[in-house]
């Protein structure tokens, strides 16, 4: 294959230096394209159908052009033509295919089984508005719709289709791909994301609303959208059987064309499922095999339950989907007798009414039927699993132990090092070699630099850069003035109670409340937020508020600004993600304990040299392990501790409230400054919200958060002591390599070959 620039030339006459970076980036576009267009896929008797709702896959062109192993020589290329490829990359639209961790995960793994050359890909839809665009007015969140698709993407079109029976009307689909590349690799997968016709933007109204009832042309508008009514839980269901019935018969289809005589379709594929979100794949694959393919329903069940595996992603009862019988015959009659079949099935074996798939309320418990029906069930982290075994999904695991296992979840270095901090890459390089890019255990050799004043240093040194680098980036966004000689101390997730952002708010006060005070901090400290609420979920809009009037409180005030910023960083993705990350001091992980499945931030920090301060929560417990106490700061109670009080309802926030210093943080959000910027109705309704609920535990973790926190600062100033724990969680990182998770997905569970 001919060089960029050779290319740019043939395909446009022109030479680089005459085009506009949107031409380039189109350019670089089909380049990368034509250059993958021939190669194989992977093979292996057994594929591995990874179904989700989400795929979070970021920006794909510097992705792509790192895996292909041409980053640095198209960066140059364009160089010596005065062009920038990083200019170029901000061009590029986002895809929003995702919300937050579970679709990160999943395009993590579809990066680590091309990496690994493994037969698997990725099965979703095509959302042409995806997650909705977050803009800030007014101190309060606002929303758009986000459209990703330009007349030229990644996406290529196929001439697959199927047809899709509901019970009122048939939808045809079309499937667009995009290439999946493992880094090194001369082989590719496929993302398969599939899509109707008649998608109709001009229904979209106000904001993101829209007319949720007209299926035929809404049905990949949006991802997620709002279901606080019973409209959006349709199109849920819609969207959810839309899905798994194409990848079910895409599933069938290729197996066929394998030679399989579908008696033996577990032998040529499995099915992932990613949360609840895809379980209809189990009947519906079931009815295929028996109304379309013959098969007697006994032996489909068998083949069924012999090639699906579950992941369970959360333990929050209301993200547990159960939908009422009553909408699925509504939506999917036919797939409702396989349903009740299933369930007839495990009525007659088990009498605990904790493992029914319908029940006393006719609702069906989608979890429920995937633990049955499958050869897997995993966690996705340690601590997450045992929760899930011992109290959760206990009743299951006394029924099938054999089919409980853990998988710690984990990203790709290919990303999160590699590209987006691309000078630590290009020094651990130059220290340990780049094995460490597909052995990620590798990383373990920069121990040895622990103490070696001149890598601590260079590592700061870096630090400060990526903090300038960040200052642009926010100067540009968002117009942040950004300190680069401030600590930089990030809370970047999904906004929600269990998350605890407003437990981080209440630090913040508490800050500024000294520094009125007059007790200055040694050095400037900047708290930054990013992170989108879902537009039905009112306390998390309010906390979103309580953080953007701080912020115009606190960075307005002359008193305070040069001790401490706020800022929330807009619309946060893949693309804010990558920058932030990188130039991070302290990486913020304090959910309440036993509520975050695992996070994945957590570990993008701790690469990147960020030091957690964390709860004993999800994966921070491993990066406890890993990196050693001594280099995690950790806080609050256990999570034994935390499921005791649920079970007894023995949390009550007054018993908190009573300290002084609590006391001054939570009043100050209904305080007259606050009332004077902000809203009173969402300050009042958060304020009543912690003092009389606090569902999630902020108070009881408060002070040993501030105390915590306090230390950590006072760590920084003794740059030797923090460099050396920096070094300690970068070199133990290589755990969290998802190369790690997916070579044990594939022994544990898929075994693909
Ligand atoms: C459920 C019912 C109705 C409507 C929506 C939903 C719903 C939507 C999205 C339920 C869950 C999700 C997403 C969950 C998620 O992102 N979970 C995160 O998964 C990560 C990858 O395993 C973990 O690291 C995080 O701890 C977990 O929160």
């Amino acid at each position: 294959m001919t060089n960029v620039t050779t290319y740019v030339e043939t395909k446009t006459g022109k030479a680089l230096a005459e085009l506009s970076n949107q031409d380039i980036y189109y350019q670089l576009l089909n380049y990368t394209k034509d250059l993958v267009v021939d190669y194989p896929k992977n093979t292996g008797k057994r594929k591995v159908y990874y179904i989700s709702a989400e795929f979070l896959i970021g920006k794909l062109l510097s992705n792509n052009l790192i895996n292909l192993g041409i980053y640095q020589e198209v960066k140059d290329d364009l160089a010596k033509a005065g062009k920038s490829l990083s200019d170029i990359e901000g061009i590029e639209p986002e895809p929003s295919l995702g919300n937050g961790g579970l679709g990160r995960l999943a395009a993590c793994f579809i990066d680590s089984m091309a990496t690994l050359g493994i037969n698997g890909e990725g099965v979703g839809l095509n959302y042409h508005c995806g997650l909705f665009k977050q803009v800030l007015t007014d101190n309060q969140q606002a929303t758009e719709p986000n459209y990703w698709i330009e007349d030229q993407s990644w996406l290529v079109s196929t001439d697959v289709h199927y047809d899709v029976p509901f019970r009122d009307f048939t939808l045809r689909s079309t499937l667009q791909r995009m290439a999946v590349l493992g880094y090194g690799k001369s082989s590719k997968n496929y993302l398969n994301l599939f899509d109707i016709e008649g998608v109709n933007p001009h229904l979209i109204q106000e904001g993101i609303s829209f007319d949720k009832t007209k299926i035929q042309e809404n049905l990949t508008l949006f991802l997620y959208p709002d279901d606080s009514d019973k409209a959006g839980e349709l199109l849920r269901i819609y969207q959810q059987y839309f899905m798994v019935s194409n990848a079910a018969q895409l599933l069938i289809d290729e197996a066929l064309e394998r030679g399989s005589n579908l008696h033996d379709l577990a032998d040529y594929a499995y099915v992932q499922i990613n949360d609840t979100h895809p379980s209809m794949v189990i009947p519906e694959l079931i009815r295929l095999l028996t109304e379309k393919h013959g098969l007697d329903f006994t032996e489909a069940v068998t083949i069924v339950k012999n090639m699906v595996g579950y992941t369970n992603h959360t333990i929050l009862a209301e993200a547990l989907e159960k939908w009422p019988l009553a909408y699925l015959e509504e939506v999917v009659p036919h797939l409702v007798l396989i349903i009740k079949k299933l369930d007839d099935l495990i009525r007659g074996q088990y009498q605990d009414h904790q493992v029914q798939i319908i029940d006393q309320d006719d609702r069906v418990h989608m979890a429920n039927m995937d633990i049955h029906f499958s050869t897997s069930v995993n966690g996705v982290a340690a601590l997450h699993t045992e929760i899930l075994k011992q109290s959760e999904l206990k009743a299951f695991y006394e029924l099938y132990p054999e089919k409980f296992n853990n998988k710690t979840n984990g990203i790709t270095f290919r990303r999160w090092l590699e590209f987006a901090n691309q000078d630590l890459a290009a020094y651990i390089k130059e220290l340990i070699g780049d094995a460490y890019l597909t052995d990620a255990s590798q990383l373990e050799k920069l121990l040895a630099f622990a103490d070696d004043k001149g890598v601590q240093d260079r590592l700061a040194s870096i630090k400060y850069q990526n903090k300038l680098n960040l200052k642009a980036f926010l100067q540009t966004h968002q117009g942040i003035e950004l300190d680069e000689h401030s600590i930089i101390d990030t809370q970047i997730k999904r906004f929600h109670e269990y998350k605890r952002q407003q437990m981080n708010a209440l630090y913040v006060i508490h800050k500024y409340l000294e520094i009125k005070a007059g007790k200055l901090p040694k050095r400037k400290i900047t708290v930054l937020f990013g992170g989108k609420a879902a537009p039905a979920y009112t306390i998390a809009q309010d906390i979103i508020h309580l953080i953007l009037c701080l912020s115009e409180l606190i960075n307005k005030d002359p008193d305070v600004s040069p001790h401490l910023n706020v800022f929330l960083v807009e619309n946060y993705n893949v693309t804010v993600a990558e920058k932030l990350i990188p130039a991070t001091d302290v990486s913020e992980q304090i959910s309440l304990a036993s509520k975050e499945a695992s996070g994945t931030g957590n570990m993008k920090f701790m690469l990147n040299g960020a030091l957690t301060l964390g709860t004993m929560d999800g994966a921070n417990v491993e990066i406890a392990e890993l990196a050693g106490a001594e280099n995690i700061y950790t806080f609050g109670q256990d999570s034994d501790t935390i499921i005791k009080l649920y079970e007894t309802a023995g949390y009550q926030p007054s018993d908190y409230y009573q300290d002084q210093l609590i006391q001054r943080a939570v009043d100050f959000i209904v305080s007259e400054e606050l009332l004077a910027l902000g809203n009173a109705e969402r300050l009042n309704r958060l304020y009543q919200e912690l003092m009389t609920k606090d569902w999630f535990m902020t108070l009881i973790d408060l002070k040993d958060y501030i105390a915590t926190k306090e230390q950590v600062f006072a760590d920084y100033e003794q740059e030797d002591l923090w460099q050396k724990k920096v070094i300690h969680n970068i070199a133990k990182a290589g755990f969290f390599s998802s190369d790690r998770t997916i070579a044990q997905y594939n022994d544990d569970i898929w075994h693909s070959r």
